[in-house]
This record gives structure tokens, C-alpha cells and sequence, in this order.
């Protein structure tokens, strides 16, 4: 089979509810991948930072492989061994008394949606159906009816009404927006992304996280942080909040939870709220199996034993840096915090960004664009200096000679 064989099995039998740039990918390995001709490319996609650790981390793969030969599904109906080790290890690591395991990210958000509702009737005392959340223009938080109620964008959200009610829309990187809604006493929560991934790494003022945890916190409105994309090391800290030093009262992660290898993720919150949800109100088959429990462990060993926030820093300063330096005319801006970067071309250049991310693919890289003209470059996290340069030197070459 060629390349045009796999990807037209893919299209006969598969939705078209994507459009992959056209390359078969067949093994991985650390920061490449590979095709089905044997071709090597270095992976800036990483899973949409799912593979922070690199593809197929050896140890978090062994962990896979032993719990696999072990036990690998009890369900909830049951306690099993590990699941209490992984939630207190994932507990002490993100600094929360308690965690409740889901298995993708919008799982773990739709979770936070339920807990901030709940905690409000519960807590805040709001009347029954009354609560409402804010969240953000341009937000990205996953897939689901409720969740794409949230959407202020029609690709997202078109043509699957009727939708959740109770959100409040506000423009992003707007504290002024947030104090001019919070008075209404309804507001249970305000969820935030600290960066916003699908929105072009769209990254807020400093301060703006902060102000806007202290707004919450003076109106009893919890302040809910997705950090699926951004956390787990991706910014260059554990979690993008901490560089405003804000403690999210919910924090959502998966993704990079699990190193890429299974769907694992999990809601933090402390006991208040947490403790809001009673047994039979909400859970999942797969949270927290035995599975997602021994590579979750691991995973998280992986990002402290090779130090994968300072990594990230220091990388992603090198890589905005060098990019910032090509002289060409296609760039408009290079922005990110960490190795949660992106391109922005300009929207006049003949090369939209699908085109230069087939450029890339030529050449050895593999890219995603969001919109017409923006690149994200999200490498996994584990990248040596020598990697990126390399990388670099492949984006240079194809922005300087197209
Ligand atoms: C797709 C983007 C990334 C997320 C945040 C929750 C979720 C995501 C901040 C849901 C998921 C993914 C899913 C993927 C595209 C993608 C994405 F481009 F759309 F924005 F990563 F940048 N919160 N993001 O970014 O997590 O349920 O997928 O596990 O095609 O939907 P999920």
C-alpha cells in the first residue's frame, strides 16, 4: 500500500470529520515519527501536547505493558490497588486535596462544568437552575454538546443546537469584561484557558490571570482553570497559572496526564468542593482504570525526573528567539510562552499556513495550522537543544526559500 492507499481507506471508511496533512505515520519514537515509506519527521504536533513526554517514553510504556499483564479494568463498582496511589501521587503533585479521574479532556471538563453547579447550589446557595458560568470568546474546551455551547466559533458549534444554557460570553484577555458581569449573584464560576491553544495561542497580558482569580475570589465565584493544553509542563511551569502565582480552585488537565499512551484525565479541586458530588451522581467505565492509573503515575515521574518544565523554558526561549530572527517577509509574529508556540503569517503571503505546513512536511516537520495563517509549533517537551536547532533550521529554510 502507498501513502494514497491508506489515506483513501481512511476516507471510505472513516468521517471526514477531519483533514489530516497528507502523511501515513507508522512508529514514534521521542520527538520523530516516522511514515510508511520509512521517512522521518520531527513531531511538532506532539498529540496536541498529549506526547509531552516524547513518543513511546520507554519507562511510561513499561508501566503500560506491566499493569496490562496485571489488571486493567475493575470499574468504579469496585476499589482496585492503584487507583488511590495515582490519586495521591497526581494529589500531592498539583497540590489538591482531591482529584476525580475521567479519561479525555472534555470529559474533565464537562466534570468541572458539573462540580462548579453543584458547589453553587450547594455552597453559594444559588437557586435550582439558576447557575451560571463565564467563559471566554474563542475558548477551545472540547467536543461535546454542553461544551460547544461554550464555543463562540461556528465551526465548532453550527448545526448542532439546540444548546446548554447558562454561560456567559465575555472577550478573552479582558478583566474589565469579568468585573462588569460578576455582580449577578448566579455566577458559580468563570473558566478560563491560560492560554488559548485552538484560538492561535493566543497568550493574555500579564496580570490577567491573576486579576481575574482576584475578582472571583472578592465574588465568591470559583475560578476554574483548562489546563488540558497548557499544563503538565507545557509553558515552562508545571501549570501555566503558576506564573501569576494563582491557584485555580478547579483545575482540569488530561492530555499530557497520560504521555499520549492511553486517555487519561482528571478534575483537582479541594474538599468544599469536591465533596459536593455524592456517590451514583457522576462518574465514567473508564476513570480511573488500573491502566491510565499505573501510566498516569509514571507519566508525571517523567516530567519531574527530566525536569520537562525548565526544558520547556529554556527550549521554547531558544525557538522563539531564532524564529524571531528570519528575515522573511511570510512572518507577521512569533508568539507563545514555553513550547507552546505559534506562527503567525501574513495574511497577504501567497503561502497560507496549510501550504507552509506542507513545506514543512517536505522537509521534515510536521506542523499543524489553526485559521488561515497561523502555525503551531508544540514539540514534545523532552527536545534537546540540538533537536530544536535542527528544527529551526527546517522552519528557516522553508519560510527563507518560499
Ligand atoms: C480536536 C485545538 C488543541 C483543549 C483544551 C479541552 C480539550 C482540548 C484547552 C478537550 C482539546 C484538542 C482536541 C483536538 C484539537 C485540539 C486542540 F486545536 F482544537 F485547540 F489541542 F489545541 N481543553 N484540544 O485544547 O480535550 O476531549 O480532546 O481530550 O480535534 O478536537 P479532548
Amino acid at each position: 500500500m502507498n501513502t494514497q492507499d491508506y489515506i483513501s481507506r481512511e476516507l471510505k471508511y472513516g468521517a471526514h470529520n477531519y483533514h489530516p496533512l497528507p502523511v501515513v505515520l507508522q512508529k514514534g519514537e521521542g520527538v520523530f515519527v516516522w511514515d510508511t515509506d520509512g521517512k522521518r519527521y520531527f513531531d511538532f504536533l506532539s498529540g496536541y501536547s498529549a506526547l509531552s513526554q516524547g513518543h513511546c517514553h520507554p519507562k511510561i510504556v513499561a508501566a503500560l505493558k506491566k499493569q496490562a499483564d496485571i489488571l486493567t479494568l475493575t470499574s468504579r463498582a469496585f476499589h482496585c490497588d492503584i487507583l488511590g496511589e495515582f490519586m495521591e501521587k497526581a494529589c500531592k503533585f498539583f497540590g489538591y486535596d482531591k482529584l476525580l479521574p475521567m479519561n479525555t479532556g472534555a470529559e474533565a471538563v464537562e466534570t468541572a462544568l458539573k462540580l462548579a453547579r453543584r458547589w453553587g447550589y450547594e455552597v453559594k446557595k444559588v437557586p435550582e437552575d439558576k447557575a451560571k458560568i463565564v467563559v471566554c470568546a474563542d475558548n477551545f474546551h472540547g467536543r461535546t454538546i454542553t461544551i460547544i455551547s461554550m464555543s463562540t466559533d461556528p465551526s465548532s458549534y453550527g448545526g448542532f443546537g439546540p444548546f446548554t444554557e447558562g454561560f456567559i460570553k465575555i472577550p478573552y484577555n479582558d478583566s474589565d469584561a469579568l468585573n462588569a458581569v460578576i455582580s449577578d449573584k448566579n455566577i458559580v464560576g468563570f473558566l478560563v484557558e491560560p492560554i488559548q491553544g485552538e484560538a492561535g495561542v493566543a497568550v493574555p497580558d500579564d496580570g490577567y490571570l491573576k486579576k481575574c482569580f482576584d475578582i472571583c475570589k472578592k465574588n465568591n465565584v470559583l475560578f476554574i482553570a483548562d489546563e488540558v493544553q497548557s499544563g503538565i509542563a507545557r509553558t515552562g511551569k508545571l501549570l501555566a497559572c503558576d506564573w501569576e502565582y494563582v491557584k485555580p480552585d478547579i483545575l482540569i488537565l488530561g492530555k499530557a496526564l497520560s504521555g499520549g499512551v492511553t486517555p487519561v484525565s482528571a478534575v483537582f479541586a479541594d474538599d468544599e468542593i469536591m465533596l459536593t458530588i455524592k456517590a451514583g451522581e457522576h462518574g465514567s467505565t473508564y476513570g480511573g482504570n488500573p491502566l491510565a492509573c499505573a501510566v498516569g503515575m509514571v507519566a508525571l515521574d517523567v516530567v519531574a525526573e527530566e525536569k520537562l518544565a525548565e526544558n520547556a523554558q529554556k527550549m521554547g526561549e531558544i525557538f522563539r528567539a531564532e524564529i524571531a530572527k528570519i528575515d522573511s517577509k511570510m512572518i507577521k509574529q512569533v508568539r507563545g510562552k514555553g513550547l507552546l508556540n505559534a506562527v503567525v503569517t501574513e495574511p497577504q503571503s501567497n503561502l497560507k499556513a496549510w501550504d507552509i505546513c506542507l513545506k514543512l512536511k517536505e522537509n521534515g516537520l510536521l506542523a499543524k495550522p489553526t485559521h488561515d495563517n497561523i502555525i503551531r509549533f508544540t514539540p514534545p517537551l523532552i527536545i534537546t537543544e540540538s533537536q530544536i536547532r535542527e528544527a529551526i533550521e527546517i522552519i528557516k529554510r522553508v519560510f527563507l526559500f518560499n
